[in-house]
This record gives structure tokens, C-alpha cells and sequence, in this order.
């Protein structure tokens, strides 16, 4: 089998695992294909915590199609390395070496603790080939919040901007005062969708009162419109400021405010905790303000993979400067602002080599507008 034939099944497998996309928080994306002869015999993704996992599907796929005895011998591709533990469900390398698979070939090793090499070493000892990496970075893009979660302890953090072509912002960023097109809408409608939590600042609160929830159309093609998870809405609100009233707080099991706990007073916590929203307190960064370094901290430990940041730009100057921004997505809208609106980021600049350098990757024409993907270069 040559590595060529190795990265189209891995291709297939990945392609499988996208479908998982709005579905596995907190667990990482994951597809697999069986593989005899050089045909497929057969093929799973990981839907939902809780259920099948990738291996075990693509198993229970190859029974349906009367396939079993083809799995004997075959290879299995694994977008990540198969677990190892007993979680919510029994350990996949276990299963793949019962099933009798010859060969297993993974994308990635799984960054888990739990896992960690654990899953392709008991497969070893079982006498069955392990081949892989193969198509790691594609591997791993499925996954950017899972892995950052599990290597660093915090989340994917994806800012989304829409700014005029003199790079203004509206107002403030919040819906109704939105400037681009219904196509651009959508797009971050999907972006939200597949967001463990959405990020937003008390300013852009007070100003807009978005509600920050997921609408997609009941016709988009892309996303399964009756599956779609609402992403938990996080509001950063150093003296807790927010009206109980405020729309992002419904429904307020699925709503958090990060606030400083010195600054925040007792009557109005309660007033929200008795709403049963949950009120989390971080300390002062260096800067006098709320730690946004602390507060991701605590959404990764709440099992927060993606982080979609929809805010104005001082909030998002702050976590930028706070090196906590993985991607930035800017949609730029066919249209002048003018002098007088504000721009993307607030940021204290005042020489030419005190720039942030961004490395561009992807551009891509949304309906009239051009959806702008960008890396900041500390990372
Ligand atoms: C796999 N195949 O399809 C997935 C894996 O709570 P559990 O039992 O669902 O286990 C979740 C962990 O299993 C998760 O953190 C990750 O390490 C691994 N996910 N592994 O072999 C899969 N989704
Ligand atoms: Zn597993």
C-alpha cells in the first residue's frame, strides 16, 4: 500500500468526520473507513458525546452492508488515534484489534492525557501494523479547539469582525447594526453554530442587546438546521453590569457573565443567580481589567473547545493583546463608513514597528462582501 493510497482513504475518513461538525462538543471530530482490497467496507463519523465512536460506527456501517467478514484483514483509517480508555464508551483500540483489522493507520496521535499514545501502543502489542501520522495537519485541523484545550488548557479563540472597506466597524458590533450582506449573515450564523460558547463584551450588550443565538435557515445545505446546538453565550462584564432583562441571558441556563468579584454588588448577583444565570468571577489582569487569560482558562474547563468572539474593538484589542486570538475571520462589506466610525481593533499603537503582523490565510467572496481569514503571527 503506497502513501498515496493511504492519504485518499485519510481523505475520505476526514471528509466523514466534517460531518460531525456541529454535533461532537465537547468531543473532537472523528470519521473512519474500513478498508479490503482497496475497497470500502466500511465508514463512520462521531456524531454526539455520549454515542458511537467513529470506529465503532464505521464497524456497525460494515455489518449493515453484510460486510463483516471483509473486516477481517482490512485496514482501518482513523482520523485520530483510537482511545484507549473506558470513557462513555469502551475503548476503540480494543474494539478495532476484536474486530480483527490487520492494519491501522491514523491522522493523528490524540492529544487526551487520557489517550496519549496509549491507544496505538495496544494496538502494537496486539500484533497489528500502526502506520500514521498521515495527513496530520489536515487531521488536525478538524479539531483546533479540542487539541488547544487539551495541550494548553484553554480555547480555540476566533474573532469575528465586519468592517466597511475603510476597515470601519458600525457602531458597535453587535446585529442590528450589522453591515454586510444576508450571505455574510449566514456564514457567521454557521461560524456560531459550530462554536462551543460565544464571547461578547458588556459594551456591545448595552449598546445592541444581541441575543447571540444560532438561526439558521431551514433550507441551508450545509448545516442540518433542526440539529443545531445553541453554543453557550458568555458575556464579559467586569462590574456586572448587565440588565437581568438583557436578551443574551435567555435562555439563562446556557448563559455565563465573567465579572471582577470586588466590583460587582450582591443584591444584583443574586437578582441573576435566582434567573439561573451563572455569574463566574476572575481576577484584575496587569492592565486594572478582568484576567481574559483566567476567564478562557475556566471555559476550557467546562469542556469549551471553539470560542466564536463577537464584540467591539476594544474588547477584541484586549484579547488580542492578551495573545489569546487563534483566527480571525473579517467580513468586509461594500461600503465606505467614513472617518467618524470606529475601526476593527482598538489597539495603543503608536509606531510603525509596534504593528501586528497577521499572516493571511484564505480570502473568499461571500454574496457582495469578502470574508477575510487571518492568523496573528505570535502564535
Ligand atoms: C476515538 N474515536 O470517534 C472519538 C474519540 O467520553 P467518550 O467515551 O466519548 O470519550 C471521549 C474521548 O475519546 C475524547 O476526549 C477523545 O480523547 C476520544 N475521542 N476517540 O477513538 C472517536 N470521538
Ligand atoms: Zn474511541
Amino acid at each position: 500500500m503506497t502513501q498515496h493510497n493511504h492519504e485518499y482513504w485519510m481523505a475520505k475518513a476526514i471528509q466523514l468526520a466534517q460531518k460531525g461538525r456541529y454535533t461532537t462538543h465537547p468531543n473532537p471530530r472523528v470519521g473512519c473507513v474500513l478498508v479490503k482490497d482497496g475497497q470500502l467496507v466500511g465508514q463512520g463519523f462521531h456524531a454526539k458525546t455520549g454515542e458511537g465512536h467513529a470506529e465503532v460506527n464505521a464497524l456497525a456501517d460494515a455489518e449493515q452492508k453484510s460486510m463483516t467478514q471483509h473486516v477481517k484483514g482490512a485496514t482501518a483509517y482513523v482520523t485520530l488515534e483510537p482511545c484507549s480508555h473506558q470513557g462513555k464508551t469502551p475503548p476503540c483500540a480494543d474494539t478495532l484489534v476484536k474486530a480483527g483489522v490487520a492494519r491501522v493507520v491514523f491522522g493523528m496521535q490524540d492529544p487526551n492525557p487520557e489517550v496519549a499514545g496509549r491507544g496505538l501502543d495496544k494496538i502494537k502489542k496486539a500484533g497489528i501494523e500502526v502506520i500514521g501520522p498521515i495527513l496530520e495537519a489536515e487531521c488536525e485541523g478538524l479539531n483546533p479547539g479540542f487539541i488547544k484545550r487539551m495541550r494548553e488548557g484553554l480555547p480555540f479563540v476566533r474573532v469575528k469582525l465586519a468592517m466597511s472597506l475603510d476597515g470601519r466597524t458600525a457602531i458597535e458590533s453587535g446585529e442590528s447594526q450589522w453591515i454586510t450582506g444576508p450571505e455574510a449573515r449566514q456564514d457567521v450564523q454557521r461560524l456560531r453554530a459550530q462554536s462551543d460558547a460565544i464571547v461578547t463584551g458588556i459594551g456591545s450588550v448595552l449598546a445592541d442587546n444581541p441575543s447571540m443565538t444560532v438561526r439558521i435557515d431551514n433550507d441551508d445545505q450545509e448545516t442540518d438546521a433542526k440539529n443545531v446546538r445553541q453554543p453557550l453565550r458568555v458575556v464579559m462584564d467586569t462590574a456586572l453590569s448587565i440588565l437581568p432583562e438583557a436578551k443574551i441571558l435567555y435562555p439563562s441556563k446556557q448563559a455565563w457573565v465573567f465579572s471582577v468579584a470586588e466590583e460587582v454588588e450582591s443584591e444584583h448577583l443574586d437578582v441573576l443567580s435566582k434567573k439561573g444565570v451563572t455569574v463566574r468571577f476572575s481576577p484584575r489582569g496587569d492592565d486594572g481589567r478582568l484576567d481574559l487569560l483566567d476567564a478562557m482558562g475556566q471555559l476550557a474547563d467546562a469542556g469549551i473547545n471553539e470560542v466564536l468572539l463577537e464584540t467591539g474593538a476594544e474588547l477584541a484589542g484586549g484579547f488580542l493583546q492578551a495573545g489569546l486570538v487563534d483566527e480571525i475571520v473579517v467580513y468586509m462589506a461594500s461600503k465606505l463608513l467614513g472617518s467618524s466610525a470606529r475601526p476593527l481593533f482598538q489597539l495603543p499603537l503608536e509606531t510603525m514597528s509596534e504593528a501586528v503582523e497577521l499572516e493571511l490565510k484564505s480570502v473568499r467572496q461571500v454574496g457582495q462582501d469578502i470574508r477575510l481569514v487571518y492568523l496573528p503571527t505570535y502564535l
